[in-house]
């Protein structure tokens, strides 16, 4: 299957962790809250507790007041209760999956504005790293940013740019765009730069490595273009964060046909991850 390769390149073609056995058609299963062991809640304390600590004049406003209202400190959501809770907010809604699932059915569920969450917790030695994305990743991550609903419609366009990339071949372009804002991506406040992207949010370094200035990593404006034509890194902190103004600069920008994108980039090279073009400014300048 396609999303093989994606997990291949993840993590050297190890096996997909998760029970994929009673999936519907779908890849959707049935949360069983209830069999979570009472470590597994106390991991996932740990987890909140070691986030919300860091997160306070980092993280963005957004997603710092829609976890609160979330309630989700006290050990693993029942997926459900945040469910209604978005629905009632954006009109999405929460599905539980075993893990990883094809790329085809995962731009389906954004496309219709339901969100994959993986049910299963990492285990207490991969409290600092962990390859695949694992509930907390997901729910933690992913789920508080769809209570806005600028940007809950750009997820949702996200996915119908999904199911149309994957008939152009445009996938490999498509797929940078949601790693460097979906995953890592940064929003100018007049506060300062501010995280959104749900890998930096559920990391414990990456949080204050990217908005530290003079590291290695370059800060720059989001342009589409630029962004769809640059490699990332999936084993190491991004060497590259784009950032944006607003969400509504997002959902503008991702509104457009990509097929001039598509048509024009896959002939050519990709850039390194570690690209500054001359004439791009970085945000974050070292002090
Ligand atoms: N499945 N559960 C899950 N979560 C993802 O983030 C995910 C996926 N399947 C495919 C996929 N992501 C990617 O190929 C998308 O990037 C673009
Ligand atoms: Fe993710």
């Amino acid at each position: 299957a396609d999303f093989l390769a994606t997990v291949a390149e993840k993590s050297d073609g190890a096996a997909l962790r998760g029970d994929y056995s009673k999936a519907d058609a779908h890849y959707v299963v049935s949360q069983d809250w209830a069999a979570y062991t009472e470590e597994e809640h106390a991991l996932w304390r740990r987890l909140y507790q070691r986030q919300m600590a860091l997160l306070p004049g980092r993280a963005c406003d957004e997603f710092i007041e829609a976890l609160q209202a979330m309630n989700a400190a006290d050990g693993i959501p029942e997926f459900e209760k945040t469910s209604q809770q978005l629905f009632a907010a954006t009109g999405w809604t929460i599905v539980a999956v075993p893990g990883l699932i094809p790329e085809l059915t995962f731009f389906e569920h954004l496309a219709n504005r339901r969100f994959p969450v993986t049910v299963w917790l990492r285990t207490p030695e991969e409290f600092n790293y962990i390859v695949e994305p694992d509930v907390f990743h997901d729910f933690f991550g992913h789920v508080p940013m769809l209570f806005n609903p600028v940007f809950a419609d750009f997820i949702q366009l996200y996915g119908k740019g999904g199911l149309k990339a994957m008939k152009l071949g445009g996938l490999d372009q498509l797929a940078r765009l949601y790693w460097y804002t979906v995953e890592f991506g940064l929003i100018n406040t007049p506060q300062g730069l501010r995280i959104y992207g749900a890998g930096i949010l559920s990391s414990g370094g990456e949080v204050e490595y990217c908005l530290t200035p003079g590291t290695s990593s370059r800060h720059i404006h989001l342009e589409i273009e630029r962004c769809l034509n640059t490699l990332y890194k999936i084993d190491s902190y991004q060497e590259t964060y784009f950032v944006i103004d607003s969400f509504q600069e997002l959902f503008d920008g991702t509104a457009p046909d990509f097929t001039p994108y598509y048509d024009k980039l896959r002939s050519g090279n990709p850039l390194p991850a570690n690209t500054l073009l001359p004439h791009e400014v970085e945000l974050l300048p070292a002090q």
